[in-house]
């Protein structure tokens, strides 16, 4: 028997009315969620590359951006993402003789898809979306700009040791809760929702504030170890 205070302590100390409770007294996802000062919304790697004209190009990727934008204004705290790779980058199949993106090779860290050359330090393609409009935006982290290493997550390198300093940085500042949106749903949104949980934040993606590359299956794939990691899935309609 899940009781109601059950349900709400498991919700981390979001309010939940009991109006918004359903008929078996299980929270529906239409409660509402708070973003609060002690919020911090992660904008992941909305960058020229990975919208439609890009390199690495997201279907439907510019079609968030105002929806972020809009989001954005409901937090205090933000922080932006940008994939910032070295031309010769071991994430790019180019580096690999007879691999195609989209491949995978194993790495000393694991396995490695392969990518088209997407975000180079410096390039156009590496810059964020011109229209994505987050003034009050308070840090822009890169990632992936070890040679040797990938960074799907904003806060652990592929390699699973070398921080970013994210995590540290969120924590100095009072964040409890992460809200996750960008690109791609399926590998730099899911890695860095995953590593929030990792480093003990209540962990929130707003699933319409994001699109994926859906590869193998990888898009059901993601929600799936997310939910297992306690990643809580909502919709921009959720936020109070
Ligand atoms: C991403 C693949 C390679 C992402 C970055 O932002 O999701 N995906 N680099
Ligand atoms: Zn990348």
């Amino acid at each position: 028997m899940v009781d109601r205070r059950q349900v709400m302590m498991g919700l981390g100390g979001v309010a939940v009315s009991a109006a918004l409770l359903g008929r078996a007294g299980i929270a529906q996802a239409a409660a509402k969620v708070s973003a609060g000062g002690k919020s911090v919304l992660i904008v992941v790697d909305v960058q020229n590359c990975f919208v439609p004209g890009g390199s690495l190009a997201v279907k439907e990727g510019d079609q968030i951006v105002p929806l972020i934008n809009k989001i954005a204004k409901g937090f205090e705290n933000v922080v932006m993402t940008q994939d910032w790779h070295t031309a010769d980058h071991v994430s790019f199949a180019s580096q690999h003789a007879g691999k195609k993106p989209f491949e995978a090779v194993k790495l000393p860290y694991g396995n490695q898809v392969l990518w088209p050359d997407h975000c180079v330090q410096g390039t156009e393609g590496a810059q964020l979306v011109k229209d994505l409009s987050i003034p009050h935006a308070q840090l822009v982290i890169r990632k992936g700009f070890h040679k040797n290493v990938d960074s799907y997550s904003a806060f652990t390198e592929a390699d699973g040791k070398t921080t970013t300093g994210l995590g540290g940085y969120l924590k100095q500042r009072g964040i409890k809760r992460v809200f996750v949106v960008g690109l791609a749903t399926d590998f730099c949104v899911a890695w860095t929702a995953m590593d929030a949980r990792k480093q003990g934040f209540e962990t929130y993606v707003i699933e319409d504030a994001c699109r994926g590359i859906d590869a193998q299956g990888s898009l059901a794939k993601s929600w799936a170890s997310m939910k297992a990691a306690g990643v809580k899935r909502i919709q921009s309609s959720d936020l109070a």
